[in-house]
């Protein structure tokens, strides 16, 4: 199956797994399950539910087995958006082509979307079929990744450096936790479902880490040419936020030399794994060409 084909069968089996993992809109609280469902479903590019996957297929684990992890991690992301949202923090309008959930609902449902889905993603990594250590390792995974030490911790340090002057090893720290947490934690549960042993989940947290700064880096270069191309700014939405970015501190040309440096030690790392890592491959290069 070649590479597109295989990342829409993907993102179709996770849209029908969150499908039936979120509870239905007629069960209530009515407003706050529709709420959740207009957030997570229909939207996005199922970045880390499609990293769960292709490193689930490393150790040749069974898509079905990697939905559950693949969609707690979604559920994660979505929370941390519809948050991200919220007037107290970037306080965005549109979110995935339509208006963001406080928009469209009201601040307060806002949040609790949020809080709800983060417990539906622990809740939904709880219910696997795995052995009991081996969850109860990929529930502290989650956990950490998503905490005070992972991305909540991020974003803290991403408001507190907002109009701040950030060395580039500042930037990369706070993206590190705000985005590269999930990403790890992503690759991580696939290769967990697979029973990956420790030198595994080592090497592939090594991958993870430059596959999470990778996209950041691309994350930037392509917010500050979307702005280029529509207002004729040369800065993106971050920048216009007054928030430091790749782009920001290097200037085009360099961001662009550092993502083509991640992208080639994504490549390597993945060499131990030979054609097992065919997707993990892909992923790494369609992080790098996407266009949105
Ligand atoms: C509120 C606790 C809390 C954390 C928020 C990750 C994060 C921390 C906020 C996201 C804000 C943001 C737009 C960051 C830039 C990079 C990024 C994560 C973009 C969105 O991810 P994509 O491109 O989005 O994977 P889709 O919609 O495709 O899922």
């Amino acid at each position: 199956m070649d590479f597109s084909a295989w990342m829409s069968s993907i993102q179709q089996r996770i849209e029908s797994a969150l499908e039936h993992l979120l509870p239905a809109s007629s069960l209530e609280p009515a407003r706050l399950h529709e709420a959740m469902r207009y957030a997570t479903l229909d939207g996005g590019k199922r970045v880390r539910p499609l990293l769960c996957h292709g490193s689930g297929e490393i150790f040749g684990v069974a898509p079905e087995l990697l939905d559950q992890a693949a969609c707690a991690v979604e559920m994660i992301h979505v929370y941390s958006l519809v948050h991200d949202d919220l007037p107290c923090m970037d306080d965005d309008v549109l979110r995935r082509g339509k208006p963001t959930c406080h928009v469209e609902f009201d601040e307060a449902t806002a949040l609790l979307v949020g809080d709800a889905l983060q417990s539906l993603a622990f809740q939904t990594l709880s219910e696997t079929a795995l052995a009991a250590p081996r969850q109860v390792s990929m529930l502290r995974l989650l956990a950490q990744a998503s905490g005070s030490r992972g991305m909540a911790g991020g974003q803290a340090i991403d408001l507190a450096a907002t109009g701040q002057a950030l060395s580039l090893e500042e930037l990369e720290f706070m993206h590190i936790h705000k985005t590269g947490a999930l990403i790890r934690a992503a690759v991580l549960l696939g290769a967990h479902c697979g029973q990956a042993d420790e030198a595994a989940l080592a090497s592939l947290t090594q991958f993870a880490n430059r596959v999470g700064l990778l996209f950041q880096v691309v994350d930037d270069i392509l917010d500050a040419e979307s702005n280029t191309a529509t207002l004729g700014k040369t800065a993106g939405k971050d920048a216009a936020h007054n928030k430091p970015t790749y782009v920001s501190l290097l200037g085009a040309t360099q961001a662009k030399q550092k993502a083509a440096e991640l992208r080639a030690q994504a490549h390597d790392c993945l060499v131990p794994y030979g054609a097992q890592a065919r997707r993990l491959h892909e992923l790494t290069d369609y992080i790098v060409e996407r266009k949105f």
